[in-house]
């Protein structure tokens, strides 16, 4: 074998049919753009290999001629012959860069760390191959069937970090008056002091126990959200725990500060972590979003000295065991790391009012960044838990909302709803109702992926 090029070892020489040949590239986390690509397609690549340290994997930011799979990478040589799966013995553990690139009839496959060549001749194809593996690993991990998702209305694509008390209380009025079939109504970035500061509130919240106990007064349950691995810059936590953070390792940037990670194998972080979950459980919070999780991996000093990936999941087994058995989702989050700590997870970056990404950034928040993602990760509903593609967004001011609104009933195993209610004209209303209505389906196995 060759030596190692940029620290990718060789793994695979592959005979394709250029023409047919397809490709899938599995993405880093929730918002890192995956898809399956005819060979030669360009795939979706950042316009600077550091515009955005929080969707990539900072230091394998895949090259612009090469595809590249997280931890998992799928080749179909277009023969019709057998499908070749490249994906690490346990991607629990070790999520290796997997890269594929063309030499005029054959494909040269690495690696940046020990992975399995199967191959698999199922039926199905590309996306038969990506379903057999994932029930080979949900059976390797133990993960049996998920719950079924409850319906939610989040606030965050109407109110963004603006949200205040007041507008929950509004909508919880308005979903009683449209008689809307919502379970949850999930409290987003805003009501907290600060990135870290969890249990501290914003100005625009007098209490989230009460807001919790109105919810659930009028027969709903409470959700909430929380960054439980950041740790802002601005933050009282970082003022008075220094030593709580992964040295000075960069997680993110985002409303308007450096954002650090918290260092859960530091016992007093890890208490911390736990009351900040267990408080707000014990306040009648029975649904968690918890966001940026990528950032409880990421390298850098601990406390004990372990694995960034082993770290990180202790981290969401503390938040599991804080919160018993309420429902938790999983969003920014690494993927094939996480099958079996949670419940349902974002398989999709953010979407957005707007259809087309507003910066340079192709997996920046749009519809059309969520529909890629959501779509080529159908395979994984059902399988390693519930997918939630986003929510649907189906007020007058939404671009493509029709188009928006099949993408979420085709692919949203999780059916949350993100307008200010009042807001919704005939068809938003009719739509929204319909599709929380509908229990959607087990697996998405007819769709393409
Ligand atoms: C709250 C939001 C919502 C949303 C999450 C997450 O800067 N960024 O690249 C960036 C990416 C995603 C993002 C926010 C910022 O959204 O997906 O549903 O909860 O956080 O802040």
């Amino acid at each position: 074998m060759a030596t190692k090029i940029d620290g990718f070892a060789p793994v695979a020489e592959i005979a394709v049919e250029p023409g047919l040949a397809l490709v899938y590239e599995e993405g880093w986390q929730s918002w890192s753009p995956t898809a399956t690509y005819r060979l030669g397609e360009p795939p979706v690549r950042p316009p600077r290999p550091d515009s955005r340290a929080h969707c990539y994997l900072p230091d394998r930011v895949p090259a612009a001629d090469a595809y590249q799979g997280e931890g998992l990478l799928v080749l179909d040589p277009g023969d019709s012959g057998r499908v070749h799966v490249f994906a690490p013995p346990d991607p629990r553990a070790d999520v290796p860069s997997v890269r594929a690139v063309r030499d005029g009839g054959r494909v040269l496959v690495s690696a940046s760390g020990p992975v399995e060549h199967r191959t698999d001749d199922g039926p199905g194809g590309l996306g038969g191959a990506l379903r057999r593996w994932a029930e080979t690993y949900a059976a390797d991990v133990g993960v049996g069937e998920p719950r079924p998702a409850p319906t939610v209305w989040c606030s965050w694509y109407h109110y963004f970090t603006k949200v205040t008390e007041d507008d929950i209380l509004e909508n919880l009025d308005a979903m009683d008056d449209l008689e809307l079939p919502i379970d949850v109504v999930q409290i987003d970035d805003g009501y907290q002091a600060e990135i870290g500061d969890w249990l501290t509130l914003s100005g625009a919240f007098r209490s989230v126990r009460d807001l919790a106990g109105r919810i659930r007064d009028r027969g709903r349950r409470a959700g909430i959200w929380v960054a439980p691995f950041l740790v802002g810059e601005r933050s009282a936590l970082r003022a008075q725990h220094p030593d709580w953070l992964v040295g000075d390792a960069y997680a993110a940037h985002n409303w308007g500060q450096r954002l650090y990670a918290l260092d859960v194998t530091h016992p007093g972080a890890a208490s911390y972590l736990h009351e900040v979950f267990a408080t707000l459980h014990g306040y009648g919070y029975d649904y968690f979003k918890i966001d940026f999780i990528y950032g409880g991996a990421v390298g850098g000093p601990r406390h004990e000295d372990m694995p960034p990936l082993e770290a990180y999941r202790r981290g969401v087994r503390i938040v599991r065991d804080a919160i018993g058995d309420a429902y938790l989702l999983g969003c920014g989050a690494p993927l094939l790391p996480t099958v079996g700590l949670v419940d349902a997870m974002r398989v999709s970056p953010d979407t957005a009012p707007a259809y087309e990404p507003r910066g340079e950034e192709p997996s920046g928040p749009s519809q059309r960044a969520a529909e890629l993602s959501g779509a080529a990760r159908a395979w994984q509903h059902g399988r390693f838990w519930v997918n939630d593609p986003d929510c649907l967004l189906a007020r007058p001011e939404v671009e493509r909302r029709a188009e928006w609104a099949a993408h979420v009933e085709r692919y949203g195993g999780l059916r949350a709803s993100s307008d200010r209610l009042r807001v919704l004209d005939a068809w938003g209303l009719d739509t929204t109702r319909r599709l929380l209505a509908e229990p959607p389906p087990a697996r998405f196995d007819d769709a393409s992926g």
